[in-house]
C-alpha cells in the first residue's frame, strides 16, 4: 500500500513514521512513503502558500494553486486518482472500520491542513473523504494524518509480524483488550493471576474474555451497544452489575 501525504511538514511526517513497526514495513517494501512537500509547488516569487482570508477574520488561508498542484503531481505520476482524506476536526471521526476500510486501498492521499484552513474550492476539487481522530482541536492535520497511517498500516497484511495479532486486540469483536503480564511471576509483592501460570489454555481464554468484557463495562459502557457477545459474557455483565449495586 502506497500513502501519499501532501504536507507543509514532511520532516515531522517523515520522523513519526520511519520508526518501530511502519518504519520496518516501509523497509521491506510492504508499505510505501511519499511524502510530498506543498511548499515546492507554490509558484509564488517567496515560496508563499497561503494568504488572508476574504471576509476577514483571525489566521491565514492556505491557497488551492500549491495543494491542488501537488495533488496532480501525485495523480499524474501514479496515473490513477485514489481516494483523498482531508483531516479536519469537522470530519467523520475515525475508528476501526474505517481503518480497516482503508487498508483495501492500493494508494491513498492525505491532505494536511494547517493555520486557519484551507481554500474551501481545492477542497471540493480533490477531497474524496473528511475526517477527524477525535473531539478535540490540533494545530494541523499531520498528526491526525500519522495517526490515521498507523492504524491503517497495521491492518495490511504483513506488516505485523504476527499476523493474527491485528485480530486479537482491542476493538476486535468491540471489547478492549485483557491485562497483559510476562516474567517475573511476582513483582513488588503484586502476583500474576495464577489462571496464567495453570497451563490450562481453555481456562486462559475464559479468564482473558472475563476481562476484556469486564473493561470493557467499567471504562468504555457505550461500546457494549455494538459489541458481539455470548450468553457467558451477558451473565458476567448482569453478575458484575448485580455485586455494583449491593452496598
Ligand atoms: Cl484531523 N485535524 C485537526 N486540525 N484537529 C483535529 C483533527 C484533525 N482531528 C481531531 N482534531
Amino acid at each position: 500500500m502506497r500513502f501519499h501525504i501532501l504536507t507543509l511538514f514532511p520532516d515531522m511526517v517523515r520522523q513519526g513514521l520511519m520508526t518501530s513497526i511502519i518504519g520496518n514495513a516501509i523497509e521491506k517494501k510492504i508499505l510505501e512513503l511519499d511524502i510530498v512537500n506543498i511548499r515546492d509547488y507554490t509558484l509564488d516569487r517567496h515560496r508563499k502558500v497561503d494568504d488572508y482570508p476574504y471576509g476577514g477574520g483571525a489566521g491565514m488561508v492556505m491557497q488551492a494553486q500549491p495543494i491542488y498542484d501537488a495533488w496532480r503531481s501525485v495523480v499524474a505520476r501514479i496515473g490513477k486518482k485514489p481516494r483523498c482524506v482531508y483531516l479536519t476536526p469537522q470530519g467523520k471521526v475515525f475508528d476501526q472500520t474505517a481503518a480497516k476500510d482503508f487498508a483495501q486501498e492500493e494508494d491513498l492521499i492525505f491532505l494536511c491542513g494547517h493555520y486557519e484552513g484551507v481554500d474551501e474550492r481545492v477542497l471540493e476539487e480533490i477531497v474524496t473523504d473528511y475526517f477527524s481522530i477525535g473531539d478535540y482541536v490540533l494545530t494541523g492535520g499531520e498528526l491526525a494524518a500519522m495517526v490515521m497511517t498507523d492504524a491503517i498500516s497495521r491492518m495490511v497484511p504483513g506488516v505485523l509480524t504476527n499476523d493474527l495479532s491485528g485480530l486479537s486486540e482491542s476493538l476486535e469483536g468491540g471489547l478492549l483488550e485483557y491485562p497483559q503480564y510476562s516474567r517475573p511471576a511476582e513483582w513488588r509483592g503484586r502476583r500474576v493471576p495464577d489462571v496464567l501460570l495453570s497451563g490450562d489454555h481453555q481456562k486462559v481464554e475464559e479468564w482473558r474474555r472475563k476481562q476484556s468484557v469486564l473493561r470493557t463495562l467499567h471504562n468504555r459502557p457505550e461500546l457494549l451497544d455494538e459489541a458481539v457477545l455470548s450468553e457467558k459474557d451477558a451473565k458476567v455483565i448482569l453478575e458484575e452489575l448485580k455485586n455494583a449495586k449491593k452496598p
